[in-house]
């Protein structure tokens, strides 16, 4: 059922379809497009909050990078149960920070939280005991990636989590055929039609670059993370565990 809510942006035929931004149009739309565009995205939401109730110590600051409306900011301030503890929550979109606001005001909480219009690559991290990237590393400049995962590994205390989500491609040309074509139908099962999918394809192109499985592991290991694992994998969309 279509409501004002529904994703429609890329519906109708653009004559030249426009690098993707996270704008006052999309903002509007975003919960109903993430959740049908990325599958698990509940799931992972749900599960950042249970990994806040497990590694979130007390006296620590909690990090979500690239947190568009705050739905990991939510997820883990409903999560933590350590004390004295604050939540920095940053984006670079102006309409995404000014909507996330609203968000987290509209529910009590007694982590206090920070939403702050930044580059995340401008961001002191201090003190962490947990850091989410759910979906943002993907549009960082790929060779900005190891500086930016480096800067977090030293700013996560012994023990820490970073959690990591992305879309990524495998490598290996006849399973990204596959994991694509999986994705494509899971986006046509959720209403989507055949013209969004390619105008939103054709959007990404130049905004969203993916990295292997391989490459994020590698990643990670090198910037001092003991423990990286992924937890959840559907399609080409995965989350890993990274543990100082
Ligand atoms: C969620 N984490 O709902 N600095 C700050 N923010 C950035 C930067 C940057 N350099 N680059 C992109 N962003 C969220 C979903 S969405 C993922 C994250 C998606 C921001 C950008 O403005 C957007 O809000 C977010 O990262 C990516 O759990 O839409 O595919």
């Amino acid at each position: 059922m279509r409501t004002p809510d529904t994703d429609l942006i890329y519906s109708n035929p653009q004559a030249q379809v426009n690098d993707f931004a996270f704008d006052a149009q999309v903002v509007e739309v975003f919960p109903d497009m993430i959740s049908r565009s990325v599958p698990g995205y509940t799931t992972i939401i749900d599960t950042i909050g249970r990994l806040s109730q497990q590694f979130v110590q007390d006296n620590t600051t909690i990090y979500d990078l690239g947190c568009s409306l705050g739905a990991a900011t939510l997820a883990m301030r409903k999560g933590i149960e350590a004390k004295q503890c604050k939540i920095i929550s940053v984006d670079n979109s102006s309409a995404m920070v000014e909507r996330c606001k609203m968000h987290i005001n509209a529910f009590k909480g007694t982590t206090p939280v920070d939403v702050i219009e930044a580059n995340i690559q401008d961001i002191a991290i201090e003190n962490a005991s947990m850091v989410v990237l759910n979906f943002t590393l993907q549009f960082i400049e790929k060779t900005e990636r190891q500086g930016l995962i480096d800067r977090i590994a030293q700013g996560i205390n012994e023990g820490g989590l970073l959690v990591i989500s992305e879309k990524i491609s495998h490598g290996d040309s006849v399973i990204d055929e596959h994991l694509i074509n999986l994705h494509h139908d899971f986006k046509l099962a959720n209403g989507y039609s055949e013209l969004e999918v390619a105008q939103k394809r054709t959007a990404l192109e130049n905004v969203m670059r993916t990295d292997s499985i391989e490459q994020h592991i590698n990643r990670l290991k090198s910037a001092g993370f003991k423990h990286v694992s992924p937890w959840f994998q559907c399609f080409n969309f995965i989350s890993f565990i990274a543990i100082k």
